[in-house]
């Protein structure tokens, strides 16, 4: 059985920047159903047992299509949320340190770049998805961006996320309304680096 994660903050411990009835709903509703259609979908293609990595890294093994969506959508929501709400602090360390600055150094020439890239991403993503920052088979940054709840991990190039910035209007609509990249801005003041480096860190040891 998949479980959420459990949230290390109040639901309204972000405000003013992610008001508490968003949190409420996204971590208490949404990413619920995710996790909830996620575990029936996994007992139905057989898959107990199996990381959520693995199987999302392997979908192109599940023959019916049906459940192989219900993995993919289902699947990408438990763990996109799990990201998500896990990078996020009412204390954030607010600049990276150590390895992951480096690495951000090298791969876009500082984090300021780096956040404008994520925003161009995360602003210019049609419709729901997510911005992204991954590392590659080789250790190197990537910045992308995904619909629905595709994940990085699906491309089965060795591509693991780090960051990842919901852009459903879910995320945001009842305190930004229609103004996705105020969103994109408020997320950046409570997004925690030392987390991320703690992925980065996981992903590339
Ligand atoms: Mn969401």
């Amino acid at each position: 059985m998949f479980e959420q994660d459990a949230l290390a903050y109040g639901f309204d411990a972000l405000e003013p920047y992610i008001d508490t009835l968003t949190m409420e709903t996204h971590y208490g509703k949404h990413h619920k159903t995710y996790t909830t259609n996620f575990n029936a979908a996994v007992e139905k293609a057989g898959l107990e047992g199996k990381t959520v990595e693995e199987i999302l890294g392997s979908l192109d093994e599940v023959s019916d299509t049906a459940t192989r969506n219900a993995l993919r959508n289902n699947g990408g929501g438990f763990y996109n949320h799990n990201l998500y709400f896990g990078i996020m602090s009412p204390e954030p360390a607010e600049t990276p340190t150590g390895a992951l600055a480096e690495a951000i150094e090298r791969d876009f020439g500082g984090v300021d770049a780096l956040k404008e890239q994520l925003t161009a991403l995360a602003v210019g993503q049609f419709g729901s998805g997510w911005a992204w920052l991954s590392t590659d088979a080789d250790g190197k940054l990537v910045a992308t961006n995904s619909a629905n709840q595709d994940n990085p991990i699906s491309l089965g190039e060795g591509t693991t996320p780090i960051l990842g910035i919901d852009v459903w209007e879910h995320a945001y609509y009842l305190k930004h309304k229609n103004v996705r990249p105020d969103y994109v801005a408020d997320f950046f003041k409570v997004l925690d680096w030392d987390k991320v480096a703690e992925r980065y860190e996981a992903a590339t040891q």
